[in-house]
């Protein structure tokens, strides 16, 4: 059992001002892994206060040093890789190798990769009677979420700590664990004091409490599009500056001359990473008429090799849900899409066989799905497909961008017209042709509601600097 129920505050750990206690549930067992505390509106007032103090004099600490501690943060977090790698995969369930190869990598490449764009990043601007500087917004709020533990968090401090920003975090309460260990390893690497502070608790205290701070100048959220929008009503309320990373409901448009196996493999991937609790996955997949039979067939051949179980084990593809609620809310859909007259080509309700505890789904995938079906529109985040088909690429076009969402698009196909006519125009910040690979200083967020700002890279660092333009310095 894990029992952390001290928050971070001021670079030390201190108690709690309540006493309540959250508990933290592994998903692959249902058991009580450990608990933490439930923060308070007063826990979030020490935090903000601290960081606040700290503001000023960290505001001004070097390019260079910045560089160093960004660099040091990311040799203490390395030398955690076990730790982060264990935690991930019993707090979140997240298979061990995916642990290593997903979650543990992404949340130190954030930290390397603000070290790398600090060196070449432009803070001044020259004009023909003015310069401008960019300086750091002040005291941010981070308030994140369950689905990448460090990689949510690492994306928003990486970027904070290169812009100068001094912050307060809140992870969610699902996966706490993961956030702690990192603390520890900003702790350890010399964040000066007050600089990070963490608040554990629920949303509905310390996270509202964060986004109705008067002292605090910014908030940076990921989550669901609800909470986005409650936040934003709060931060209105003094004009606090928001980024929001929220949900989607992204297209894999399928080109006529695609392989059909690489096009299975590639909507299979999507859909079982990460147990499909991923914002930017492909869960609508469009297909031209004459492959869908036989897309259908490669998938249900390759269904297979995305082995769904435990978490412990190396051969393991995909995990539970994070939660019971998540799954609760993942078998609902699944009963949706049987409601609404979608077809059931592969999986369905319930826990996959032989699987009798854990909150397990079945990768599912349906088709002849209309995409005004509640399946197509709303954000499931489970391992549940879609697949629509379409008659002409202007179609497919049309598909792809009837939704609310606009956070990611993927293609696979090799006609470069093709491909360069849906990449220009699905409406969405990301196009990913032909699985490539993703890239972490490019800027990810989304297009309409699936968003405000964009994270990674240097357009993560601009969203916490404020350009100050000085004109009329006398030149000496
Ligand atoms: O998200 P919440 P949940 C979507 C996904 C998922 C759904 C619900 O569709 O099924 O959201 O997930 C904190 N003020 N995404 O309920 O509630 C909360 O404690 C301030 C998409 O877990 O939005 C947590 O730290 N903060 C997504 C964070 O907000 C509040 C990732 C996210 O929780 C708050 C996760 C409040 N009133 C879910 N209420 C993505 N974009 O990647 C909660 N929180």
């Amino acid at each position: 059992m894990l029992n952390h129920t001290k928050h971070y505050i001021n670079g030390e750990w201190v108690d709690s001002t309540g006493s309540d206690t959250i508990e933290v549930i592994n998903p692959a067992t249902e058991e009580v892994m450990g608990k933490i505390s439930s923060g308070t509106e007063e826990d979030v007032n020490r935090a903000v206060q601290a960081a606040k103090e700290a503001f000023p004099s960290f505001s001004k600490m070097s390019v260079d040093d910045r560089i160093k501690l960004l660099e040091d943060i990311a040799k203490e977090y390395e030398k955690r890789k076990d730790d982060l790698v264990k935690i991930m995969t019993e707090e979140l369930g997240a298979p061990i190798t995916k642990s290593e190869q997903i979650h543990y990598q992404m949340g130190l490449a954030h930290f390397k990769q603000a070290a790398e764009e600090l060196k070449t990043f432009q803070f001044t601007e020259e004009r023909d009677n003015s310069y401008i500087i960019k300086e750091p917004i002040g005291v941010s709020g981070l308030i994140t979420p369950w689905n990448f533990p460090t990689n949510q968090i690492s994306t928003k401090l990486a970027s904070a700590l290169a812009a100068g920003s001094t912050l307060v975090v809140k992870p969610a309460s699902q996966t706490p664990f993961a956030a702690i260990i990192l603390a520890e390893i900003f702790d350890k690497a010399g964040v000066p004091k007050g600089v990070f502070n963490l608040v554990n608790g629920s949303g509905s205290i310390v996270g509202e409490a964060i986004s109705s701070h008067p002292d605090i100048d910014f908030v940076s959220f990921t989550g669901s599009g609800a909470v986005g929008s409650s936040l934003m009503k709060n931060a209105a309320e003094d004009i606090k500056n928001v980024s929001l990373e929220l949900g989607g409901k992204s297209p894999l448009v399928i080109l006529k001359d695609a392989d059909v196996k690489e096009a299975a493999k590639t909507a299979l991937t999507q859909i079982a990473t990460n147990t499909g609790q991923v914002c930017a996955a492909a869960t609508r997949v469009i297909v031209p008429e004459e492959m869908h039979d036989d897309f259908v067939k490669a998938m249900k051949e390759l269904v297979g090799e995305f082995p769904v179980g435990d978490p412990q084990d190396k051969n393991t593809f995909m995990g539970p849900q994070v939660s019971e609620e998540q799954w609760k809310t993942v078998q609902s859909y699944i009963k949706k899409g049987e409601d609404e007259g979608a077809t059931l080509a592969i999986g369905g309700p319930g826990r996959p066989d032989g699987i009798v505890k854990g909150f397990f789904s079945k990768i599912t995938v349906f088709t002849n799905v209309q995409n005004n079906m509640t399946i197509a529109q709303e954000e499931i985040f489970g391992p549940v497909m879609s697949v629509i088909t379409y008659k002409d690429i202007d179609e497919a076009i049309e598909i792809a961008n009837d939704t609310v969402y606009g956070l990611a698009g993927y293609i696979v196909g090799n006609d470069k017209e093709e491909l360069k006519k849906v990449a220009s125009s699905i409406r969405a910040g990301q196009i990913r042709i032909n699985n490539s690979k993703s890239d972490i200083s490019a800027p990810f967020g989304g297009f309409k509601q699936s968003g405000i700002g964009r994270e990674w890279g240097n357009y993560g660092i601009e969203e916490f600097l404020e350009p100050k333009a000085i004109m009329g310095m006398p030149s000496n």
